[in-house]
């Protein structure tokens, strides 16, 4: 099961796929938008390939944001950091990859309930976060509103309202990646005391450090 665990990358060991370039790594549930914000933020020469080893395509591009170049990736929806599906391997694959930016979880915003699971457990993660809540016009039109800035208090995250394919709310998008700093948050899911025990006692055997906690390796 840990066989795609990947430990983080020295300073110096570099694979010739990567480029120097800040990344940003669009992750969330199957179509949710990703897609259609990548093809906004990136370039026209992306690169879709398949993943070394699989079918799936990963979609990799170049963006400016406020002056600076990153590398943006697109990829396959995944449900949870306890993968299932190809896809979700290989889209998990990339939270164990070395540092990038940010990652941008992009959720549809009118069955928010049903994407923020993933949002927590990408929390607990204590990866760098941005949170996109997207379809904000079909949750519109649906009366459902969500009050954004209680959202980014609870759960310690910048949260982002969008309707991509209108172009709504990524100039806000691009603002929050340009001045993005990494900033811990504490895991929001608090479990029994007995759970929360064998949670510390099996981090603390873990040496090495990898792209995620060792508080979300220890659920793996
Ligand atoms: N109404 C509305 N539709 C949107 C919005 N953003 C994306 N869509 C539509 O939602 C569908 C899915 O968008 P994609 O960008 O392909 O979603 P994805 O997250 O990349 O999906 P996967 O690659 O399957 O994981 C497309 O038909 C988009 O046009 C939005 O803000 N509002
Ligand atoms: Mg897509």
């Amino acid at each position: 099961m840990l066989s795609i665990l990947k430990k983080k990358r020295c300073c110096g060991q570099e694979d010739e796929t990567q480029s120097d370039l800040e990344r940003i790594i669009l992750v969330g549930n199957p179509n949710v938008g990703k897609s259609v914000i990548f093809n906004h933020f990136s370039d026209s020469y992306a690169i879709v390939s398949n993943y070394p080893g699989t079918t799936v395509s990963i979609s990799k591009g170049k963006g400016r944001i406020d002056g600076k170049e990153y590398e943006i990736i697109d990829t396959p929806g995944m449900y949870s950091l306890l993968p299932i599906t190809e896809e979700e391997r290989v889209s998990q694959s990339y939270l164990f990859d070395n540092d990038p930016f940010v990652y941008v979880h992009v959720v549809d915003a009118k069955n928010i309930q049903r994407m923020l699971p993933l949002t927590l457990q990408l929390i607990e993660a204590e990866v760098p976060l941005i949170l996109v809540l997207n379809m904000m016009d079909e949750a519109t039109e649906r009366g459902i509103e969500i009050n954004a800035s209680r959202l980014e208090q609870e759960l310690g995250v910048l949260v982002i309202c969008t309707t991509s394919i209108k172009g709504e709310g990524l100039d806000k998008l691009e603002e929050a990646i340009s001045k993005y700093s990494f900033r811990h948050v504490d895991s929001k899911v608090v479990y029994s005391r007995g759970i929360e025990y064998a949670i510390e006692s099996i981090s603390s055997l873990i040496q090495d450090e990898y792209g995620i906690s060792k508080r979300a390796l220890v659920f793996k």
